[in-house]
């Protein structure tokens, strides 16, 4: 029991730590998508959910893993200022409403809208 409590407090602090990395980088990450759409390199379709319960870095993190499952996501990344989940959708695939509402649902948490 001692061992799992400790390998949960070590789990957390590492999605805390991978968590601020990438709120620090989340900047540079889009300016350099602008830089990909101004080229026209790849035509990805992006998703945006409000995400009601998406209140800490563990939520974050979760609901990003549970969208990486999906073979149509080719990136995520769940912001907890604004509780949006920006999921970006590889090139000719799809993910629907449904699906959408599904993940976030199956991760514990409830999609308070969906913007395409
Ligand atoms: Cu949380």
């Amino acid at each position: 029991m001692k061992i799992f409590i400790t390998l949960l407090s070590l789990l957390l602090a590492v999605t805390t730590l991978e968590n601020q990395s990438f709120a620090a980088m989340s900047g540079m990450d889009h300016n350099m998508k602008d830089m990909k759409e101004m080229a026209g390199a790849k035509n990805v379709t992006e998703v945006k959910v409000k995400v009601k319960g998406l209140v800490c870095a563990f939520c974050a993190r979760n609901i990003e893993k549970s969208f990486l499952k999906n073979p149509a996501v080719e990136k995520v990344k769940a912001d907890l200022d604004t509780k949006i989940v920006t999921i970006d959708v590889k090139e000719g695939q799809q993910i629907s409403d449904e699906v959408v509402k599904e993940i976030i649902t199956d991760a514990g948490y409830n999609v308070v809208k969906i913007e395409r």
